[in-house]
């Protein structure tokens, strides 16, 4: 029987990559984001290779009662979620601590934190019930390292980190799995959100080194997905080789 993979985020990047991916593996997909019509094209496009039942959903996370809406008002057979991504997630701006713009911290913290959570807490609850699941949380290297001008990323994004190892343990007794993965620099529409489609900018971030594909995260997470029963994935941290850590690039590397 094929199993049921919720996706948030799921319009581009990492999440459109990891619809792509969990289709091929045979799983039936609810796919959400704010850009619906994004996802009824990218229905289109998976259904058109696997034949897999897809349900997408409108659904803008920092909406909490919205949110917990939709997900209660699933049918029986689609409430039954074997897997959650918690794909959603966003940079905005990247500046000195006392320059920033507070509305910038409060986006990310409406959908890094509160609205991972608006997501989580039901699909949780019914995982618990079912007594299986896996959530898979996307955090970044941004989640254990902090860097000049990071601040309220970095801070959302340790934040996920704790509340992965917070689930783990509650989740325990309910035999429901939790990974975290934590990319480094993914070329995706990340950069251009966090620097508001300034460009040369955006540029800039992946010049002079092979930056991973949305394609290469997707891939660390069908690993973590596909262990057998016994096996849970904690952590994955995942970089481009020119990448050691938040600190250290190698933009001398060209891709090959
Ligand atoms: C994305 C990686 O280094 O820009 O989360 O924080 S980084």
């Amino acid at each position: 029987m094929k199993k049921i993979a919720f996706i948030t985020g799921a319009s581009s990047g990492i999440g459109k990559a990891l619809a792509l991916a969990l289709a091929k593996e045979n799983y039936n997909l609810i796919l959400t984001a704010r850009r619906k019509n994004l996802l009824d094209e990218l229905k289109i496009e998976i259904q058109l290779v696997y034949p897999v039942e897809i349900l997408t959903l409108e659904m803008d996370i920092r909406d909490i009662t919205n949110t917990f809406e939709l997900i209660n008002s699933l049918d029986d057979w689609w409430k039954s979620i074997d897997l959650l991504i918690n794909n959603a997630g966003l940079a905005a701006g990247l500046d000195h601590f006392q320059d920033a713009d507070f509305n910038d911290w409060n986006t990310m913290i409406d959908t890094n934190i509160r609205g991972l959570l608006a997501v989580s807490q039901p699909v949780s609850k019914l995982m618990a019930a079912r007594r299986r699941g896996h959530i898979v949380n996307l955090s970044s290297i941004a989640g254990t390292q902090v860097y000049e001008k990071g601040n309220i990323y970095c801070a959302t994004k340790h934040a996920v980190e704790a509340i992965s190892k917070s689930m783990r343990i509650d989740l325990l007794k309910h035999r429901v799995r939790v990974t975290t993965i934590s990319p480094g620099a993914v070329e995706t529409e990340f950069s251009a959100v966090r620097f508001k489609k300034d460009m040369d900018r955006v540029k800039k971030v992946y010049e002079g080194y092979e930056p991973l594909k949305a394609q290469d995260v997707a891939a660390a997470i069908i690993y973590a997905i596909s262990q057998p029963v016994n096996v849970n994935i904690n952590y994955i941290e995942v970089t481009p080789l020119a990448q050691a850590n938040a600190f250290y690039l190698d933009r001398n590397q060209q891709a090959s």
